[in-house]
């Protein structure tokens, strides 16, 4: 697989220079300063593809050219902004730039809900607990009918908690869930938001009797009009699978699983229409088996994310070491360098450690800790590629 790394742009303290000292071959990025919706120019793309190549690297993957609420929805600007999505992806093919990672979440991306969650050996991890989630959404968005999404034995320990958060802790708890983990991924709100819990719950109204079968006609409608674009210009789309991937605050998620998987993947029957293997939102459900999947599903991946992650029976899901726990990332490189060997991979997130305490990077995008789990895995390909 190509070695790859998601990179923020010029402005991202991990820079290109640095990326090409540890053996990174290719570089994901997107246009983050282009507002949701609007075009990519093919000026714009140049310029970035163009500086990326100044450090002998290529630009291999968008991550993410960002589907618009409205297309998720069916919104009345529906239209509009699926006819900019094809000319932004027929930029993207014309440039060079040949695959394009996108996801079809309703209006919350990727959740974590602690970002400093302290390991045993002195690094943290991202971390996702199912109380203090379930705590957003009954005592801080209070959405009506929040409670009977979720086992007594949560709403009790939710209940014990509403009484003893302090406002400062709330207030940490909206900062991560809904502006630290999305800005900065294209999402929907952004550091500096005033009132993101009131945007929020606007954003959540959009969806009002949208269920399972009509966001599935939703995403059907949008692979029947660019999936054609896609393949006119050499582009592989590839769906990023929900993370985690379960129904969220009333919201339908429809990429969480072997049979989702295979209903879109079927749902436009073309091989430009494929999947972004993200082995750590996919083993963050208990129902999903990786290997199994990898083994269906790796001649329509695209690209793949290497991340692992430990469950347990109450959903509490820890990022875990990239060699350890429900990922098999050991397993998923040989079968992805077996099946579909020129794909190009990254490391998703990585532990905070040493140095990078210290610094400010996007949360899961720290340098030190990736650079930790990129060596590790070019050693696993190494060892895979040599026939061990
Ligand atoms: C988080 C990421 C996601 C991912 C998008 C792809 O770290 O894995 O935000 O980039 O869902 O569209």
């Amino acid at each position: 697989m190509e070695k790859t790394w998601r990179w923020f742009g010029k402005k991202d303290p991990v820079t290109l220079d640095m990326l090409r000292q540890i053996g990174v071959e290719g570089i994901v990025t997107s246009l983050h300063d282009v507002p949701n919706g609007e075009i990519w120019t093919a000026e714009a793309i140049r310029e970035i593809k163009d500086y990326i190549e100044l450090f002998g690297l290529r630009w291999s993957v968008v991550e993410s050219l960002p589907v618009s609420e409205a297309i998720k929805y069916g919104g009345s600007d529906r239209e509009r902004l699926l006819e900019n999505y094809k000319i932004s992806i027929a930029n993207l093919g014309k440039a060079g730039v040949k695959t394009v990672c996108y996801n079809f979440m309703p209006v919350i991306d990727w959740i974590r809900t602690d970002l400093h969650k302290p390991n045993g050996d002195g690094t943290y991890s991202l971390f996702f607990d199912p109380v203090k989630f379930a705590c957003f959404d009954c005592c801080i968005l209070a959405r009506k009918g929040a409670e009977k999404d979720y086992p007594e034995k949560i709403m009790k320990q939710v209940y014990d908690m509403d009484r003893s958060i302090t406002e400062a802790q709330k207030d940490e708890l909206i900062d991560t869930i809904i502006v630290k983990t999305q800005g900065f991924v294209s999402g929907n709100i952004r550091e500096g938001e005033k009132n993101p819990v009131n945007l929020f719950k606007q954003l959540l109204a959009l969806y009002d009797g949208i269920d399972k079968e009509q966001l599935r006609a939703n995403m059907k409608y949008f692979l029947e009009q660019v999936v054609p674009v896609a393949e006119k210009c050499g582009v592989n789309l590839c769906v990023h699978p929900d993370d985690p991937p379960f129904p969220v605050l009333g919201l339908p998620r429809i990429v969480t699983s072997e049979e989702d998987i295979e209903w879109f993947l079927n749902a436009v029957d073309n091989p430009h229409n494929g999947l972004t293997f993200c082995a750590g939102s996919l083993s963050s459900g208990l129902h999903n088996d990786v290997i199994t999947l990898a083994q269906r599903f790796a001649k329509r991946t695209h690209f793949v994310h290497l991340r692992s992650t430990e469950v347990d029976a109450d959903g509490y899901v820890l990022e875990a070491s990239h060699l350890e726990g429900r990922g098999k990332v050991i397993e998923l490189v040989r079968i992805f360098e077996r099946e579909n060997p020129h794909i190009p991979m990254r490391i998703d997130h990585g532990r905070l450690m040493l140095d990078d305490v210290n610094k400010t990077y996007n949360p899961g995008y720290s340098f030190l800790g990736r650079m930790y789990a990129f060596a590790q895995v070019m050693g696993v390909m190494a060892a895979v590629s040599s026939g061990q």
